[in-house]
């Protein structure tokens, strides 16, 4: 008599679990094989960070370096543009731009959020989207643009990023209708001039963002949130020419064709400087404070306090606002930054 579990085969009693045939053998090494490998990509997908949520608040139309950012932006996997707002002067003519280069870029499902309009601002970009109807754009766009840029950071479970790469009214007029988001937000910023000026001039300058609007800056840098600043001392310094420019020049992504097409219609139109669109670039201060959102190690940061002047400079100052700026470059780090954000452009589709 033997055990009811168990069986007989050429007179040896084997257990059930004995009498497994070689298929069945083969069946369990490929089912454990596939298991190790879903874990194995679970664990890869696991690893990749997830995109940073971010709002892009901007002047594009005025100088062309806010379109290069916005161009950064797409082509940056590490960042999910939730919305574009734009900001000062003629802001919805800014809309117009920007849904023009988004639909251009094969991205009109961004959002667009109207700013506050202020006084007359020179848009010498705007010729370029003169011919573009605002109603044909596919994404939303929003009339009240603080209003979505407060919604947008009350809705998100993470820390939204604001990037700011013009004159901050919409920034301080957001912080007055709800001051809860500095507790929600992270803000990353071209703005103002430490210890260096315009074309790295030993003597800082009123920034132009922050001379066109003090009362933004002082409420944007007094908010208590984490504020990055990337100045002049830094972002005045990035500008494409030689090889890296004519790659940019031979390229053939949609995207780098819009963005030199307004290049183009731009550079003649603007009066602030001179410069030739088959050669290099202008100077492209807003790309490094979309860089810096996601990767601090592109600059030397350091720990300030910052006063905001009534006539628009940014003094260290004891008593000042805490801030983060980006006042220098590791040893080859400004080229390595260009070569980044050539590379990065043009292999965006
Ligand atoms: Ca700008």
């Amino acid at each position: 008599m033997r055990p009811p579990d168990m069986s007989t085969k050429a007179g040896i009693v084997y257990a059930p679990h004995e009498l497994c045939t070689s298929f069945d053998v083969r069946h369990r090494i490929i089912v454990l094989f596939a298991v190790f490998l879903l874990a194995l990509i679970g664990e890869t997908v696991a690893m990749e960070p997830k995109p940073i949520p971010v709002i892009f608040d901007t002047d594009i139309g005025t100088d062309i370096d806010d379109t290069w950012a916005l161009a950064l932006i797409l082509a940056s996997p590490e960042l999910d543009l939730k919305l574009v707002v734009t900001d000062s002067g003629d802001t919805m003519e800014r809309a117009r731009i920007t849904a023009k280069f988004l639909e251009a870029s094969g991205r009109d499902d961004v959002p667009i959020g109207v700013g506050i309009p202020g006084g007359k601002i020179p848009l010498p970009q705007a010729p370029w989207a003169q011919d573009y109807n605002l109603d044909s754009y596919r994404g939303e766009i929003h009339k009240d643009g603080v209003g979505a840029l407060i919604d947008v950071i009350r809705r998100s479970d993470e820390e939204v990023v604001l990037i700011v790469v013009g004159p901050a009214p919409n920034i301080s007029e957001a912080l007055q209708r709800d001051p809860s988001i500095a507790g929600k937000a992270r803000v990353v910023a071209m703005s103002g001039s430490v210890d260096k000026g315009y074309n790295s001039n030993p003597e800082p300058a009123p920034e132009y963002n922050v001379r066109a609007s003090v009362a933004g800056s002082q409420a944007m840098y007094g908010a208590g949130w984490n504020l990055l600043i990337a100045p002049l001392d830094t972002a005045g310094q990035v500008k494409l020419k030689g090889e890296l420019y004519r790659r940019l020049l031979g390229s053939d992504a949609p995207m780098v064709h819009a963005l030199l097409d307004n290049y183009r219609v731009w550079a003649p139109e603007f009066r602030w400087g001179r410069y030739d669109p088959a050669i290099e670039s202008s100077t492209l201060y807003d790309a490094l404070a979309v860089a810096l959102a996601y990767d601090e190690a592109l600059c030397t940061i350091e720990d300030l306090k910052l006063e905001v002047t009534d006539d628009g400079f940014t003094r260290r100052k004891a008593s000042g606002n805490p801030v983060r700026a980006a006042l220098g470059w590791p040893d080859g780090g400004r080229e390595a930054f260009e070569q980044f954000l050539v590379e990065r452009l043009t292999s965006y589709r």
